[in-house]
């Protein structure tokens, strides 16, 4: 037993050194980079999709979408005007490493973008473990999967430095508790950082991407 939790440190240990690796050369390259978790369906991709016409003309944009299978989540950033979009496949993990995203950068001339933004494998405990060397790291909670997400997953709750409360339109069909998700939130990470954002009505997406136009640009 003792010999397993050595060997479960031993390979975070690599992780994070790879991922300071990552992060020295992302902000070399002058990018400002962000890791976005969620549970599978909360809206990451959709995020992704309606902030990037906000920020036409304003940031260069690259993604790199983390998924078990499948291009569909690159496939839509590009379309919806990222400039590069690459998709890592992870073979059935269910998180992205430092190991992977390093692959990824290489594929990229990150002097080119202002903005480097990862979506990792929709799931809520794993990716959390795994630092990627980005900058930020974004929380998209979404209204339907319930309130008591916080309490169920407070190691993901507890580490992030933003967090996104999505589809707010559906908060009137959704027994939804916003204080008691909120009084969860505070007590694990007192004062994060919080959008509310509807990807469908677009409520929040504005302030949302002024705040990563000015992180971006400063
Ligand atoms: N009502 C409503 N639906 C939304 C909203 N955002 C996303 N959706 C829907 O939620 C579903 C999942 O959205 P995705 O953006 O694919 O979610 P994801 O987190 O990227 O999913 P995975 O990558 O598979 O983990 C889609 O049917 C979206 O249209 C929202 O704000 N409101
Ligand atoms: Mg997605």
């Amino acid at each position: 037993m003792t010999q397993k939790i050595t060997v479960v440190e031993n390979i975070l240990n690599a992780n994070d050194r790879l991922a300071q690796e990552n992060f020295n050369r992302i902000e070399k390259a002058g990018v400002f980079s962000i890791n976005i978790l969620a549970s599978p369906g909360a809206g990451k991709t959709s995020l992704i999709e309606k902030t990037l016409p906000l920020l036409k003309d304003k940031l260069r944009v690259a993604a790199i979408d983390g998924d078990i299978a499948t291009s569909i989540d690159s496939d839509r950033a590009a379309a919806a005007g990222a400039l590069a979009a690459i998709q890592i496949n992870t073979g059935g993990d269910c998180h992205l490493d430092a190991v992977m995203l390093h692959g990824a950068l290489d594929q990229l001339d990150l002097t080119q973008y202002d903005l480097l933004i990862v979506e990792n494998v929709g799931n809520l405990v794993c990716p959390a473990n795994f630092k990627l060397g980005t900058h930020k790291t974004i929380l998209v909670a979404s209204v339907p999967e319930g309130d008591d997400k916080p309490y169920k997953y407070p190691g993901t709750y507890r580490g992030v430095d933003v967090l996104v409360i999505n589809k707010i339109d559906l908060l009137p069909y959704v027994n939804f508790r916003m204080d008691y998700f909120g009084r969860g939130v505070q007590v694990l990470n007192p004062g994060v950082k919080t959008f509310r954002t509807s990807c469908t009505t677009g409520e929040g997406l504005d302030d949302w991407a002024d705040w990563l136009i000015e992180q971006a640009k400063s």
